[in-house]
């Protein structure tokens, strides 16, 4: 598995601005933020794409979606709601190869996203 800049994250040897982690993910403020929030959860473990996930990694995926959803509530973002997304490969919009749920939200947001 290849090291991407969310390694780097993880080992601190760049900064983001990190808004929770346990010993499973990390949720750091989006570089290029679409919305007022736009906050990245990923998994500790790099998995590369969503092609990639088995079945051993369902806790982990499911625990990136109740973190995420707990962000929402710190961030104010939860009762007018929010997305979360993970884009897969060049045609889902994917640009960095370590698995993250996009939690994007503070505004009304297009549908569908083309
Ligand atoms: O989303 C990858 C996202 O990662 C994209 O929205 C920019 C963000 N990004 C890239 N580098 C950084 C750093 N260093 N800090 C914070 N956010 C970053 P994708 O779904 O792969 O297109």
């Amino acid at each position: 598995m290849s090291e991407t800049i969310f390694d780097r994250i993880i080992k601190r040897e760049i900064p983001a601005d990190i808004v929770y982690e346990d010993d499973q993910c990390l949720a750091f403020r989006d570089i290029n933020p679409q919305a007022p929030v736009h906050i990245l959860v990923i998994p500790l473990k790099n998995i590369a794409t969503v092609n990639d996930l088995t079945a051993a990694d369902e806790q982990t995926v499911g625990h990136l979606y109740t973190v995420a959803a707990r962000i929402a509530k710190e961030e104010g973002i939860a009762e007018d709601g929010y997305r979360t997304v993970m884009n897969c490969n060049d045609h889902g919009g994917q640009s960095v190869y370590h698995i993250h749920l996009h939690l994007i939200g503070g505004k009304a947001l297009g549908w569908p996203p083309y």
